[in-house]
């Protein structure tokens, strides 16, 4: 393969993690970025030769195989004058798939995880089921991890988070289960339709060999009657919630009840799903039930998604930075408003990314505490309900909060939006907001 050319398109995370793998394959590497100062520059091995700013159509044309990042769509003019050159277009996850089929990885198994919200939650969980159950476990993909660089012989079991993007350009997956967790609007600025967003999370279930869905969401039921399939809910039937002779609801496999929901550390109604959708992925690879069990008691679940900040004056303050869209921020709002005495008051905005925010107004309308919202969709958002504010940043927002809430009341920032406006990532929104509540603290107690 020495002569082989490869284009590698993008220099994140997952354009490095490319290189790496593709060097050691012996690949002739070329590697594009649209940016003048691309992230992972200072680590690609100087004998590779980085192309800086547009991309041009006429070079792509060159490379027989384009291994193009999650970040640069398909639809970008020179990657769709490449596929119609004859150029084949993939990407990591796709190189991971091709990989996995080697002798020294065969025996591994692997579950993939996706959805519009909840993926890293459910895929973080399973990855502590399987260090609970003592199975060597890698954990990694759309979660921060590039797939590639989890690769290792003495893995039994990948944990695979997946994104829309990167299921668009791969195609040979083999995984021993996939699921779709949920779907709700979110990345409207990069597909032409909700459908095409959709279709493109399904192309997971077309590369596993089982199938796991929300029974309460139609639009994750595979496609294909063929392949065994098994589904969670709220209902009682396969993995679901029952209520067990003191009344206590629990999660429960085909009705008999595996764990009282009061015993999860993790808070909200869509957190029950979360941890069934971890519970059954685990069944699947025959993880033991006592561990799993284990795990879902102790897991306290990560940063930025619904992460309690601090409580004071009564005030519970909670970090949903992580909430970048609509289904997302509804979840916790629903999900939290039900676990507390006092008003919800809620922060949200920032880049909407094409979405219809009519869809949070019969959510909004449950909020009985501050609507206050800022960024760059801010007032957008606020045109939806009557009482919401808008401020011009998130100090001012957590200043307005603080003078309004009362004890018992919950503040949160779950902004429905990609924090890119304002923020490097969604993390340093939420840090930003977490020393926000810190420091109003100090002067308020
Ligand atoms: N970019 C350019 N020019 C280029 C290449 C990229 O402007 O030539 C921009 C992209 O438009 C994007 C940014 O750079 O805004 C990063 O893109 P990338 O493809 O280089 O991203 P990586 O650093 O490789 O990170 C990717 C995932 N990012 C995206 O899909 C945008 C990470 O998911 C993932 O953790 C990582 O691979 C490892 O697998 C992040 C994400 O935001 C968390 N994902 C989206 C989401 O969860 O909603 C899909
Ligand atoms: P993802 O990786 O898909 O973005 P996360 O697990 O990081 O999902 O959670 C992101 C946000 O989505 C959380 O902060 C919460 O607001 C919301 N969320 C989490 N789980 C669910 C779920 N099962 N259904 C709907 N919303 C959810």
């Amino acid at each position: 393969m020495s002569d082989k050319k490869v284009a590698v398109l993008g220099l994140g995370a997952t354009g490095l993690s490319c290189v790496n793998f593709l060097l050691v394959q012996n690949y002739n590497v070329t590697v594009f970025d649209t940016r003048q100062l691309p992230p992972g520059e200072d680590k690609l091995p100087s004998c590779i030769e980085l192309i800086k700013g547009p991309l041009n159509a006429d070079l792509l044309a060159e490379f027989k195989l384009i291994i193009a990042s999650p970040g640069i769509a398909l639809a970008t003019p020179a990657l769709q004058s490449a596929l119609q050159a004859g150029c084949e277009i993939i990407g990591d996850i796709e190189l991971f798939a091709r990989a996995l089929q080697q002798p020294q990885y065969q025996h591994a198994k692997l579950v993939t995880i996706t959805g519009s919200n909840g993926k890293s939650t459910v895929t973080s969980l399973l990855g502590e089921m399987a260090r609970e159950a003592d199975v060597k476990t890698a954990v990694g993909g759309n979660i921060g991890i590039p797939a590639l660089d989890l690769l290792r012989p003495e893995v039994e079991l990948y944990i695979l988070e997946l994104s829309s993007f990167q299921l668009e350009t791969t195609f040979s997956l083999n995984a021993d289960i996939a699921t779709i967790l949920n779907v709700s609007e979110d990345h409207l600025d990069r597909y032409d339709s909700y459908q095409d967003y959709t279709q493109a999370k399904h192309r997971i279930y077309e590369q596993s060999k089982n199938c796991l869905f929300n029974r309460d969401d139609l639009l994750t039921l595979p496609r294909a009657a063929d392949k065994p399939q098994v589904s969670f809910g709220f209902d009682s039937s396969a993995y679901g919630l029952v209520c067990d002779t003191q009344k206590n609801i629990c999660l429960a496999r085909n009705g008999q009840v595996l764990l009282n929901v009061e015993s999860l550390k993790l808070s909200g109604k869509h957190n029950w799903m979360n941890a069934l959708a971890a519970l059954a992925l685990g069944d699947a690879v025959n993880l033991d039930e006592q561990a799993m069990l284990h795990a879902l008691q102790s897991y306290t679940g990560l940063k930025h998604r619904c992460e309690f900040v601090a409580q004071r004056r009564g005030v519970r303050w909670i970090n949903d930075s992580k909430a970048t869209n609509i289904g997302a921020a509804q979840a916790a709002l629903q999900g939290l408003s039900e676990t507390i005495a006092g008003d919800v008051h809620v922060i949200l905005g920032g880049d909407g990314k094409g979405a219809d925010f009519s869809e949070l107004s019969e959510v909004l309308k449950e909020v009985q505490g501050g609507i206050v919202c800022f960024g760059a969709d801010g007032q957008k958002i606020a045109s939806f309900n009557s009482r919401a504010v808008v401020v011009n940043d998130l100090q001012q927002a957590v200043s307005m909060i603080a003078d309004k809430a009362k004890a018992g009341d919950l503040a949160i920032l779950s902004p429905a939006c990609a924090s890119l406006d304002m923020y490097p990532n969604f993390m340093a929104r939420g840090d930003h907001f977490r020393s926000l509540v810190t420091a109003l603290q100090a002067d308020r107690v």
